[in-house]
């Protein structure tokens, strides 16, 4: 820090990746003066921490970036259809160094508790550096897939090798050349690095619970003709997203899978997968709604399984048998090809239990496997898991986590009720998850830095989410929800990979229809809000 560190400033914000990076932007063009504390030891949040090898975005580089400044976004160039973290990591600090903000980053610091204080109308915000500070507002940024999970099975701790979680793999990733390596989960990360240690470690197990649907992404460099139609039609390529339901620019087919016979259909999900990525379940209007429909293209991705892996008997044991996208589609780069390297070796846990880990290795039902290494990509509490970590105490001392006991409520995924002049960016409630994540951010940001203005010109001292508002909400997210197939996996979507989290999809599962309600809310002056 080159000046003075303010103990008391106007807003703090809770995250240094994607949400908390463009807040501080927004905030400071905005006048106001702000604090923003990260965990980590440089920005990134998501792309800080998730650096293990292999480690990439699954929607488009060019869309899964900031949208704010054209200037911006005609100086980037992306190496890569879908880049990998180094990349991501390096944009964020680019933005970040670009708008002078880290003079107001305090890193590697932990916010432990926060509390409002009715009297003066300020937070006071505590980190496990000791720092006590206050503000008027707080933002929480602190990401919806940050606060890694570790299976809850004997001995982890007694492990002799090394073990790390995906999630942490910026505090020192493992050098895997010549060792034993197991992977623990078969998600999105679990997908994205076993390739790539299987191609440096010696052996590599890979330990799955559930078969993973995964698609390729078909990621390649980014030519410079390419590079140039994007940068050419850029707003068009943003405004086509936002008509999108995950604010994707991908192609979505209304048709519905049955009503196209079995050639046809073939042919239309062959053409999705020679495209890559997470266009493939928009091959049809009725994947996420029907039963039957989704049966189609799982089917034709067990297919490709058969096709990919050479070992049939290995096939077998890699078949889904559940409803392609209700879990996150992986979206991978050689996953299944993978099963044909001789160093690769499944253990399917649904006949070869883990008993307990060992100071050497996994114990199994089927005896012990010895490793060097253990990789757990075994996921997140997610959506809720960061932010209920912090010790937040609204109005009357209402604790956050007891506000959620039976799951997060918000109004529009921006403030909660008991909670004045709190605001989550990529919150509970909001599309987070299932959108675009920086585009998303920048909308939550820009309303929250709208409404701070108003209640400025209007005088407000405090916002506070109306507890009818909120149920409203929640009930709009629970009727979509059952309308669609989502509720029906076990996903980290609804929390069943947490053991005794309560089972809620919290979600918004339509862009277009929650940035609406954002805007009217905004429009009827904060409507869904008390402003006193
Ligand atoms: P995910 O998608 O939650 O995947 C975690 C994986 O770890 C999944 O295969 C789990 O099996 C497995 N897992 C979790 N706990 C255990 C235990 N106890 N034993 C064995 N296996 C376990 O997390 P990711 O990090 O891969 O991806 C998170 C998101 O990041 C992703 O959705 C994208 O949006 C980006 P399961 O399938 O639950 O049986």
């Amino acid at each position: 820090h080159g000046r003075d560190i303010p103990q008391s400033c106007d807003v703090v914000i809770v995250g240094g990746g994607v949400g908390g990076i463009y807040a501080l932007y927004q905030m400071r063009q905005r006048g106001l003066s702000v604090r923003l504390f990260e965990a980590g030891s440089d920005v990134g949040g998501t792309w800080y921490w998730n650096s293990y090898p292999g480690a990439r975005v699954d929607i488009p580089s060019y869309e899964y970036s900031y949208s704010f400044d054209p200037e911006l976004q005609q100086e980037w160039r992306w190496p890569e259809k879908y880049s990998a973290q180094p990349e991501l990591q390096k944009y964020f600090r680019h933005v970040v160094d670009r708008y002078d903000l880290r003079e107001y980053i305090t890193f590697d610091t932990r916010v432990t508790a926060t509390r409002f204080d009715e009297a003066t109308n300020r937070w006071h915000v505590e980190t496990d550096g000791g720092e006590k500070v206050d503000c008027r507002f707080l933002i929480l940024a602190t990401g919806p897939l940050s606060e890694p999970i570790f299976p809850r099975v004997e001995g982890i701790d007694r492990f002799k090798g090394v073990s790390i979680h995906t999630g942490q793999w910026a505090q020192g990733g493992p050098d895997v050349k010549g060792k034993r390596v197991a992977v623990i989960g078969t998600g999105s990360t679990g997908a994205q690095v076993s390739p790539e240690l299987a191609k440096e470690a010696e052996k590599l197990y890979l330990v799955q619970r559930t078969p993973a649907y995964s698609v390729p992404s078909q990621n390649r460099p980014l030519s410079d003709d390419e590079h140039r139609e994007v940068l050419e039609n850029y707003d068009a390529i943003r405004a086509r997203a936002r008509k999108n339901r995950s604010n994707l620019g991908i192609d979505v087919c209304d048709d519905s899978a049955l009503d196209v016979d079995a050639e046809t259909r073939d042919r239309i999900y062959e053409e999705r997968w020679e495209m890559g990525g997470l266009g493939f379940t928009a091959a049809f209007g009725d994947l996420y709604t029907s039963v039957e429909a989704n049966g189609t293209a799982a089917e034709f991705v067990r297919k490709k399984i058969r096709q990919i892996v050479m070992d049939q008997g290995l096939a077998d044991h890699l078949m889904p048998d559940t409803l392609i996208g209700a879990k996150r589609l992986c979206v991978d780069n050689g996953y299944f090809q993978m099963f044909n390297r001789n160093n690769v070796e499944l253990v399917d846990l649904r006949e070869n239990n883990l008993i307990e880990i060992t100071e050497g290795g996994l114990l199994m039902e089927r005896g012990e496997i010895p490793v060097d290494v253990i990789v757990f990509a075994t996921g997140f509490d997610a959506i809720t898991g960061a932010l209920l970590k912090i010790d937040i105490r609204g109005r009357d001392g209402l604790s956050l986590r007891e506000a959620w006991a039976d799951g997060p409520e918000t109004w529009l995924g921006i403030g909660t009720a008991g909670f004045p002049n709190l605001f989550l960016v990529n919150g509970p409630g909001s599309p987070a998850g299932l959108a675009n994540m920086v585009v998303l951010a920048e909308d939550n940001v820009n309303w929250i830095a709208d409404c701070i203005a108003h209640m400025e010109r209007a005088g407000a001292e405090t916002i506070e989410a109306d507890k009818a508002a909120q149920s409203e909400w929640a009930e709009r997210l629970t009727e979509m929800a059952e309308a669609s197939i989502y509720p029906l996996a076990n996903s980290w979507y609804v929390g069943a990979n947490v053991p005794g989290k309560p089972r809620k999809f919290v979600s918004h599962m339509d862009y277009p229809e929650y940035l609406k309600a954002c805007q009217q809310s905004a429009k009827a002056g904060y409507s869904g809000f008390l402003l006193k």
